[in-house]
This record gives structure tokens, sequence and C-alpha cells, in this order.
């Protein structure tokens, strides 16, 4: 028979840490992680009429008649230009709405995105 030393307890609590005495905490991690976003920009091309780029920008990217214009006069100036912000998926989907939606009405106009 062994007699219960204090050793025989210590090398109890180790084969079980949840038993009496002591006491397992669970820490939660908090759900803060923000998605990868993503740039959709239009490229200016000789071609495309500044109004159908006026109607994109209303129609897929739902701005008003102001902000399409605004938009549409610096991507004609500088080449290039932002017309939103959004996650992967969506941002795929508007390219592909605006590029489908160009095509069928025969106009050079490009739309990509990138990651930000
Ligand atoms: N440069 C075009 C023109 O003069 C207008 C235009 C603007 C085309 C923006 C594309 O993304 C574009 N008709």
């Amino acid at each position: 028979m062994t007699p219960p030393t204090a050793a025989n307890g210590d090398r109890k609590r180790r084969q079980d840490p949840t038993g009496p005495g002591t006491a397992v905490i669970t820490k939660t991690k908090p759900q803060t992680k923000r998605p990868n976003l993503y740039r959709v920009l239009l490229l200016n091309d000789d071609y495309t009429p500044m109004e159908f780029v006026v109607h994109v920008l209303e129609r897929f990217f739902n701005k008003d008649r102001e902000a399409a214009t605004r938009i549409m006069l610096h991507v004609h100036h500088h080449g290039i230009g932002e017309c939103g912000i959004f996650t992967y998926e969506v941002a795929e989907t508007k390219v592909t709405q605006v590029m489908d939606f160009a095509r069928k009405h025969q106009h050079p106009l490009q739309c990509v995105m990138e990651k930000k």
C-alpha cells in the first residue's frame, strides 16, 4: 500500500490537469479579420463615348450623374480611375458586368481590378 504522500498528489494532478485545483481557460479570438479589398478601375480609350462611361458608372457602380461625370472625366484626363472598392467576388462581378456591357455595345472600354 502506497502512503498518500505529497509526491503522489502532485503525480495525480499532472496526469489529470482538469482535476481539482486546476482550470482550463479558453480564450475566444476576437472576430475582427478584415476581408481583402479590391479596387475596380476604368481605363481610358479614344473611342468609347463619354456618355456611355457615365451610364456604366450610374448603372453598375450606383453613382449619381455628378459623381459619374467626375470619375469619367478623371479617367479621360489621367488614363485610369477608381469606380469603387469591393470584396473579391463583388469586384470580379462588376468587372464582368462592365466588360460584357461594353462588348454588347461594341465599345473598347476596359475595366480591371487590383488588390488594394
Ligand atoms: N476618352 C473617351 C472619349 O474621348 C471617353 C472615355 C472616358 C473613354 C473614360 C473611356 O474609361 C473611359 N470619348
